[in-house]
């Protein structure tokens, strides 16, 4: 855990969040400035800045993510319309928050990327 990380205060309890799903290693939570009718956050509990690092230090927990992923999109009722996965990496993707998340977004048709 990082002290000055807003996720990882969201994974241990100190600021609340809209939870909609929790294993072992990822917690899943409404995002707070939603883009589409249904914008999940999923993040590892491990603390790593972005996706590759997560991907070097702890592939299962990356692969952990995407697992969720789907169980989130089957229980929001968006895993047969489809849905996008994404990961920000870095300022100029607009990352914000430097703690690895993942983007589950759907529940409606979604343009194309920018
Ligand atoms: O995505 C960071 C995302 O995190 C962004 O879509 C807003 C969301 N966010 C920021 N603070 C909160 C809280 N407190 N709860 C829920 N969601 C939050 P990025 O890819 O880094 O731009």
């Amino acid at each position: 855990m990082s002290d000055d990380c807003l996720f990882c205060r969201i994974v241990a309890g100190e600021i609340p969040a809209t939870v909609v799903h929790e294993t072992k290693t990822t917690l899943a939570f409404r995002d707070i400035a939603p883009q589409a009718p249904v914008h999940v956050v999923l993040v590892p509990k491990l603390h790593e800045p972005h996706a590759v690092a997560l991907a070097e230090r702890a592939p299962g927990e990356l692969t952990d993510l995407f697992v969720a992923a789907g169980e989130v999109a089957v229980a929001e009722g968006i895993a047969d319309s489809g849905f996008r996965l994404l990961f920000n990496t870095g300022a100029d993707a607009g990352q914000t928050v430097f703690h690895a998340h993942l983007h589950l977004l759907g529940g409606k048709p979604l343009g194309p990327l920018a």
